[in-house]
């Protein structure tokens, strides 16, 4: 049976709970469209998850990646459209690094777009009446130098889908955010890992290459 490959985080920013990091733990060992998920969970710190991802994708060989981060202040689930090539962390990871104005790879393009396609995920996704929209920026912290580094992996591995999505919080997990409960975060992603299965459902390339 194939693999996909879903990646959450850890808890941080002095927070209990990290939604990703819960949906994880519930989709470990399940099957989305004769696919085995396999699981991992990261470790919020510049660096050392970009690492670990990278062991786990050498491990697993997935053919479908989809990382996973938490936006406590979104009230929808967001696949993210691009990663930057910047490290530029409003807050101290949990290692205690605050890198600002870096490259997540020296000598790396400004930017690289996800391989999922997020037109078509948010609209499954509202089909069943879970709130999402696409998000054009994952972010200058920890979930966008993972997300960077994912594309640039992806690159050597041709026929390999991935990309990057924040999930609100887990439902009155933080004071005075709203979230969303476990059991439709959980829906939620099964249901975008199944529209990333569809054969033909590719990112679609915005063509500035063309006009060049
Ligand atoms: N969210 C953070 C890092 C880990 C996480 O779950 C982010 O959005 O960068």
């Amino acid at each position: 049976m194939k693999t996909i490959l879903l990646s959450g985080f850890e808890p941080f920013g002095g927070d209990r709970y990290n939604a990703s990091q819960e949906i994880v733990r519930l989709l470990d060992g399940s099957e989305v469209a004769d696919h085995r998920i396999t699981t991992v969970t990261l470790p919020c710190e510049f660096g050392r998850s970009a690492l670990d991802l990278r062991r786990a994708l050498r491990r697993h060989r997935p053919v479908l990646v989809v990382c996973l981060g938490q936006a406590a202040d979104r009230c929808a689930i967001t696949p993210e459209r691009v990663a930057l090539n910047v490290d530029d962390a409003p807050i101290p990871d949990n290692a205690g690094n605050r890198p600002l104005d870096t490259p997540v790879i020296a000598g790396g393009p400004a930017a690289r777009w996800t391989g999922l396609p997020v037109n078509a995920v948010v609209a499954a996704l509202r089909a069943r009446g879970i709130p999402a929209e696409v998000s054009q920026s994952a972010g200058t912290y920890v979930c966008n130098h993972v997300f960077y580094v994912l594309m640039h992996l992806l690159q050597r591995r041709r026929g390999v889908r991935g990309g990057f999505m924040h999930v609100p919080c887990l439902e009155g997990s933080i004071p005075g955010k709203s979230g969303l409960p476990l059991a439709t975060l959980v829906e939620a992603v099964r249901t975008v890992l199944a529209v990333c299965l569809e054969p033909g459902r590719d990112m679609v390339e915005t063509g500035v290459d063309r006009l060049t």
